[in-house]
């Protein structure tokens, strides 16, 4: 098993690269996806939240990562010492019309399988991915951690409605007509995605890249009026079932799944870890389910995270594990006390249960 930090894109730097490798990192996930365009309502010091105008501008619909960019940060990154393990999540600019089924869907097929492809030829993976329509949104922010560390939860549903020219919390169209995404069912959302796996997984295994699905987040049955898909344990069997293709992996949150109200976390640890379907590992502790939680410190939450370490040794996973999101510490540096607490605690469990 391999201790990893997650970075944003403005943190694609040496700077960030040292300091990962100073908490004794190993292994880099890089968000290309530029999620903090959005205003002052969504510092860049903490996790994106926004409000209901999300989390701010998608990016550039006619720029796809080049191989050369891809290159260049995989180089920065072994240059400290360091591998890049993966990168998570697409931009919304790229493929909006796969999620919403709209006209530009099979162009936005054509993006996806580009940037696969040269994440292939740049040796990159694993290429985590989120298919929702509400994306990560309806959180609250507030002092909910240990000493009152600035931390994430819910505290209840979120039904306001998705405004059209917006998916995924981020806008890519900001001169769309006034109104909202229709409605979907669940059916339907399951059917895009299989379209979507079914079209994009053998381009995925010829470049030598898996696609790994991050569960929802928060997981309830539905968001902004639509439709949400793994918002069980469960669901994840029904992912992985639509198509049997090696490339198709998990993008596995400990924090997500514990969120959810059915299963018990260490059966779902167990699970799809013996079936060696786990891309790497979003590694964070909440307490409370939805649609009413918080996000933890590590050591702080309902889930005995030496335990899921002992399960995952167990049925030998070796891929990456992040910390995902932490409460923020009081101090000039908020977003890094936290990831260093996390690591270092990573760090030493990982050495008390002998895992390599
Ligand atoms: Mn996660």
């Amino acid at each position: 098993m391999k201790l990893g930090l997650g970075l944003y894109r403005h943190m694609l730097n040496r700077e960030h690269f040292q300091f990962a490798r100073q908490a004794g990192a190993t292994h880099i996930v890089a968000h290309l996806t530029d999620y903090f365009k959005g205003g002052s309502f969504n510092p860049r010091d903490n996790q994106p939240t926004g409000n209901e105008s999300g989390w701010g501008r998608a990016g550039d619909p006619d720029k796809l990562w080049t191989t050369e960019e891809l290159h260049a940060l995989r180089r920065g990154v072994e240059s400290a010492g360091l591998t890049l393990a993966a990168v998570e999540n697409f931009d919304p600019a790229h493929w909006h019309d796969i999620l919403l089924d709209g006209p530009k869907r099979q162009a936005h097929i054509e993006n996806v399988k580009e940037i696969i492809r040269r994440l292939g030829e740049a040796g990159i993976p694993i290429m985590g991915y989120n298919f929702s329509l509400a994306g990560v949104a309806g959180r609250v922010t507030g002092p909910f951690a240990r000493g009152g560390a600035v931390s994430v939860g819910m505290d209840g549903p979120c039904d306001t409605p998705i405004p059209r020219g917006m998916v995924w919390n981020m806008v890519y169209d900001p001169d769309a007509p006034a109104g909202n995404q229709p409605g979907i069912t669940h059916e339907e959302l399951w059917r895009r995605l299989k379209g979507f796996l079914d079209e994009v997984l053998p381009v995925a295994e010829a470049a030598g890249v898996r696609l790994a699905a991050h569960p929802d987040d928060p997981p309830l049955p539905t968001l902004r009026g639509q439709p949400r898909l793994v918002y069980q344990p469960r669901h994840y069997q029904k992912l992985i079932d639509l198509n049997p293709s090696p490339a198709s992996a998990l993008e596995f949150c400990i924090g997500s799944l514990a969120e959810m109200t059915e299963g018990d976390i260490y059966e779902t640890v167990d699970s799809y870890s013996a079936q060696q379907r786990l891309g790497y590992i979003h590694f964070r502790n909440v307490t409370g389910k939805v649609p009413t939680y918080r996000e933890t410190f590590i050591d702080d939450g309902d889930v005995d995270m030496i335990r899921v370490l002992e399960i995952l040794a167990r049925n030998r996973f070796e891929g990456v594990l992040i910390p995902d999101h932490t409460p923020q510490m009081n101090c000039a540096a908020p977003w890094h006390t936290g990831m260093a607490y996390t690591l270092g605690y990573m760090r030493a469990a990982m050495k008390c249960l002998g895992i390599k």
